[in-house]
């Protein structure tokens, strides 16, 4: 390590309490903050580590020091651009904190297709008393089908078998896990789709993951069932989605991620009355910080005395 104090910009939107963290982990360290584009592509330049949720390509071009990037999402798609992965920069991400904030979205959304909530709310907006609008399902007994069987996963899956759900899903190496009635690995797929009444995505968005769930795999499921993606927007093929929800082909989708975000104003997506649409927040909680600086802070202090670092990303894998 050389004699010059570390460099450290901060690409968040983080409270002066959190600086204080990085201050407390490393205070010999140079530390920056900004989320302006251009001045984060200027200060690169001298980063020896960044940390944030997304680093653009130019300040990767730029920063000629960089030697680690700390995510502070867990997803690294929108950062493992060709210099970092041919580049000798660690990479690093915030999996684990995600669990309940996405786990409880998911079951959010699949309550209000099942009890029929959205259909309930527009009644109510026009004083409509139709019972036989709103007469809802139950999650009991139904199957739900998890792609990615990660940190998220499971607790997904442990909450959905606390409600009476059959649980099956697909796990890169798949092996037993709990609360899991059948993992299977990726090419058991069409199994999943077939089976699911619920199809929840957690994958991470990678060569092999991009536009995996396109029309094929969408004719493939139950027409009385929902799609639900809280993962990455380019894992659904967007206009096979929406060609498959049109003539009620599939029952409906909770959709917090899209192909591009925002979400185009001209999307079709917008209007569809049995889509649940979220502007990617199913991992957003206020304290979001709270939770991520903290394992930024350890991995610092980490990285400060050459000790392995917590939730290293294999750069050649994707996640
Ligand atoms: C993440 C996300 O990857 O919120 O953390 O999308």
């Amino acid at each position: 390590m050389n004699a010059d104090p570390l460099r450290i910009l901060v690409v968040a939107d983080v409270a002066e309490r959190h600086l204080s963290m990085i201050r407390e982990a490393a205070p010999q360290a140079q530390i920056e903050q900004t989320v302006d584009r251009g001045r984060v592509v200027r200060q690169a330049e001298n980063a020896d580590v960044i940390v944030g949720w997304n680093v653009p390509r130019e300040a990767v071009q730029q920063a000629k020091h960089l030697r680690w990037i700390h995510s502070t999402a867990a997803g690294v798609d929108q950062l493992l651009h060709p210099e970092v992965v041919q580049r000798d920069i660690i990479v690093t991400d915030s999996s684990g904190i995600h669990a309940e904030p996405i786990t409880e979205h998911v079951l959010a959304v699949m309550l209000a297709f099942a009890r029929r909530l959205p259909v309930a709310t527009r009644n109510q907006m026009t004083h409509r008393w139709d019972r036989a609008s709103v007469i809802g399902e139950e999650l009991w007994g139904k199957t739900v089908g998890i792609l990615g069987l990660g940190s998220i996963g499971r607790e997904v899956a442990a909450r959905c078998q606390a409600f009476g759900m059959r649980v099956i899903g697909t796990k890169r190496t798949p092996a037993a896990v709990p609360h899991v009635d059948q993992v299977l690995p990726p090419d058991g797929l069409d199994e999943v789709l077939r089976a699911a009444d619920y199809l929840v995505i957690i994958l991470p968005l990678t060569e092999q993951t991009r536009g995996l769930i396109g029309a094929r795999e969408l004719g493939l499921m139950k027409p009385t069932a929902y799609l639900i993606n809280v993962a990455r927007g380019a894992i659904v093929q967007e206009a096979d989605l929406i060609a498959a929800l049109r003539p009620g082909r599939l029952r409906g989708a909770g959709l917090d991620v899209f192909e591009r975000e925002p979400l185009p104003q001209d999307s079709p997506l917008w209007e569809m009355e049995q889509v649940i649409l979220t502007p990617h927040v199913s991992g957003a909680v206020p304290d979001y910080y709270d939770r991520a600086l903290p394992l930024f802070c350890e991995n610092l202090r980490r990285f400060l005395t050459g000790a392995p670092l917590l939730n290293m990303v294999d750069k050649r894998q994707g996640y």
